[in-house]
């Protein structure tokens, strides 16, 4: 027997007594996926389709945008405009939100996306990514424009996330509040298939995922739990650890949520506030996965999801996995 559909899936969830999950959720997740289809097939034709490459410009960030950071973002706005699901969405590639038009019904959800992550290495055929969250609008925003400031709401807040991973399978990742589910995209059908759920963090797996580059920049608290893991001659822990990183945190986490291990990118601990992941589009999705799985994410001292976002590009540090590793990370911190 084949195994269910996602779209068997959301319905049973709908079902479900007491169900985090109305219809209009449903139907959210359901046109994202379906937009995650169009990006997996803008993406896979390469050069063939010119979709490789930069354009001239760059986001708001100040980073050069690549054709496909921008041809996905169109993507997902065109796919979640006209549902009637969501009164706004914000993406990392557009400087403020983007409100529904008038023309369409407006819904009660805010959507938050990362159209792709990783995209430094789109061009050289690794696998990349499509990170969203959504949040419910505040009540009191019907009947008047949603604000920039409504998208400003702690992790803890998210009813749903989820990220596509666009690599040798592309897989949807999804959790509603009550486990997380991978989805493959069976190309023949061109359905989402559950393949694996509720996943659970293996513990145990002594694997972390550091931008060893950037050493320079983090805290004495950092460096010592990497040096007594990574590259270190003598001590308990010596080759005892191994160490991965893709620089595309889709990948990276996905290899955590089914292997374990734990994936770090500090702030700067020199200039604080910078630091490289997104609040609101990278570590705050991630983090709701990581904890549904099992796992704990920290910001290097508090929990992400707490965090109260005080702007919608600001970046944060990341510290997310097995929880044996973040705590011994904390034992670091608080030393
Ligand atoms: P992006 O969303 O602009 O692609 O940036 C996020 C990516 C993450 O996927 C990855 O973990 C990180 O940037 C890699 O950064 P670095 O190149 O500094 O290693
Ligand atoms: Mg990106």
């Amino acid at each position: 027997m084949q195994p269910i559909t996602l779209t068997r899936f959301l319905i049973e969830q709908q079902r479900r007594e007491n169900s985090a999950c109305p219809a209009e959720l449903r139907l959210l997740i359901e046109t994202v996926a379906r937009a995650c289809k169009t990006v997996t097939h803008a993406i896979s034709k390469g050069a063939l389709g010119d979709v490789l490459g930069s354009l001239g410009s760059e986001n708001v960030q100040g980073e050069v945008q690549k054709k496909l950071d921008v041809i996905a973002n169109e993507i997902l706005l065109d796919a979640n405009e006209w549902g009637g699901h969501l009164a706004a969405m914000a993406s990392e590639e557009m400087e403020t939100i983007h409100r529904i038009p008038n023309r369409y019904p407006k819904g009660e959800y805010l959507m938050l996306f990362d159209p792709i992550d990783g995209s430094s290495n789109i061009d050289v055929d690794l696998s990349v990514g499509t990170i969203f969250s959504v949040l419910r609008a505040p009540e009191d925003a019907s009947g008047r424009d949603v604000t920039e400031e409504d998208f400003l709401q702690p992790g803890t807040e998210q009813v749903a996330a989820g990220y596509a991973i666009y690599g040798p399978q592309t897989l949807l990742v999804l959790s509603l509040g009550d486990g997380v589910y991978e989805f493959t995209l069976d190309r023949e059908m061109g359905a989402w298939r559950m393949t694996d759920g509720p996943l659970k963090i293996p513990s145990g797996n002594r694997e972390v995922a550091i931008n060893m580059a950037r050493r320079a920049q983090w805290s004495p608290a950092i460096r010592r739990y990497i040096d007594e893991r990574v590259g270190c001659e003598s001590g308990p822990l010596a080759g005892e650890y191994n160490m991965r990183w893709t620089g595309s945190m889709v990948a990276d986490i996905h290899r955590i949520l089914k292997r374990g291990g734990v994936f770090l990118y500090p702030a700067d601990h020199r200039s604080p506030g910078k630091a490289r992941l997104r609040l609101l589009y990278e570590a705050n999705p991630m983090s709701y996965l990581i904890e549904q799985a099992g796992g704990k994410a920290i910001d290097g001292r508090e929990r992400i999801m707490e965090a109260q976002p005080i702007g919608l590009h600001q970046r944060i540090g990341v510290a997310l996995g097995d929880p044996h590793e973040v705590d011994a990370l904390l034992d670091h911190v608080v030393a």
